[in-house]
């Protein structure tokens, strides 16, 4: 490998793209729109042209209201009955990862049903749903893996809503606003963690108008997941450090489900003895109780208690396996389920995962050979 190609391996990891969608935010009204109208909701109609979308079906523009809030009191787009919109943008990088961060909340009174939120790109499928109780705000923030592109190819996002069976006027409709995408490249090993994305800082892109953080929903591939490298089983919340008490970095895991969590898997050398090290703690954000947090490494299985006063605090722990095969598991789950005063789900915080052989030689001969191609890179 050439020095260059080297540092830039080490340089692409994980940057922020605004502007890759057109209107992101639906902050560019339909052409339509009748002005200094007081109706919050305005239908989309066959002589309206939506900036950066296309539409089908019921799709009404929406204005923040007292009874729909939405972020950063904007507009936004309601997907009702076979409402869809789509936006088609090219891949501008080869080979990169598209994870996509928007928010979610409903229009309608007194309904019955809520609606699913359909979101899907040429690889990819999610359905979403408003979650109650897993924030504070009206609103919540998802995310989606989209999918690994290369250098021009087009990449068409879809929002629908989800089919109903029961009476349409009875049902409440996804609202969707705030869509960002984040791209980065193939992640690779630091040169102390045998495991890429330890601290969770690859991860969506955070929305500067929500203080909540991003709820993922079960993701069981490592690959196709909107937390690089790790699988998400149950749900679990994406915390950031501007909102949250994060041990390490930017981001960090808030595990707000019971049984839920993370888990990812590395190669590792059959028979040699690992260390694994991982700061446990509260994302201040009064959560209090005692939470019992579930750990494996390869064979390795540990409940580890923690006392929380909810404040922000928290502890590293570490634990040695052998490994028993050439590939290791590991996990971390919660165990218990935890609410605070205000009844929004929350639980234990999970940062700076490493993975180091306890001889420590890989880590000091990565090391050097960091050194040597810093020297080859300076001559
Ligand atoms: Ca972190």
């Amino acid at each position: 490998m050439k020095p260059q190609t080297f540092f830039s391996v080490f340089l692409f990891l994980g940057f922020a793209s605004a502007g890759i969608l057109q209107n992101p935010d639906f902050e560019s009204p339909p052409t339509n729109l009748p002005e200094n109208s007081t109706d919050p909701f305005f239908l989309l109609n066959e002589n309206t042209t939506l900036p950066g979308w296309t539409f089908q079906g019921t799709v009404q523009y929406v204005k923040a209201s007292k009874s729909t809030p939405l972020p950063g009191n904007g507009h936004a787009v309601q997907l009702g009955q076979d409402g869809k919109i789509n936006q088609t943008f090219i891949a501008n990088g080869d080979n990169l990862n598209y994870i996509l961060t928007f928010t979610l909340t409903y229009g309608g009174q007194d309904c019955l049903v809520d609606a699913g939120l359909v979101v899907s790109a040429p690889d990819s499928h999610g359905v979403f749903a408003f979650k109650q109780n897993y924030g504070k705000e009206k609103w919540q923030s998802f995310a989606h893996y989209l999918g690994i592109w290369g250098e021009d190819q087009p990449i068409n996002i879809v929002f629908e809503s989800q089919a109903v069976e029961s009476d349409v006027n009875s049902t409440c409709w996804p609202i969707v606003d705030s869509l960002l995408i984040k791209t980065f490249g193939t992640l690779v090993q630091g040169h102390d963690n045998l495991l890429a994305n330890g601290g969770f800082e690859d991860g969506p892109h955070f929305l500067s108008n929500s203080s909540d953080g991003i709820l993922l929903e079960p993701a069981p591939s490592p690959i196709q997941s909107p937390l690089s490298q790790f699988s998400i089983i149950g749900t679990v919340k994406y915390i950031d450090s501007k909102h949250f008490s994060v041990p390490q970095g930017n981001a960090a895991i808030e595990i707000v489900s019971v049984s839920s969590g993370i888990q990812t898997a590395t190669k590792v050398i059959e028979g040699s003895t690992y260390s694994l090290t991982f700061t446990l703690g509260d994302a201040n954000d009064g959560c209090k109780g005692d939470f019992i947090i579930g750990v494996q490494a390869g064979s390795v299985a540990q409940n580890i208690t923690l006392h929380s006063a909810g404040t922000g605090s928290s502890k590293k722990f570490s634990l040695t396996f052998k490994a028993d095969s050439g590939a290791t598991p590991i996990t971390f789950l919660s165990l218990t389920s935890h609410q605070n005063r205000d009844g929004i789900f929350c639980g234990p915080v999970v940062d700076d995962v490493v993975l180091s052989d306890s001889s420590g030689s890989k880590s000091s001969e990565v090391k050097w050979i960091f050194l040597i191609f810093l020297l080859l890179a300076i001559l």
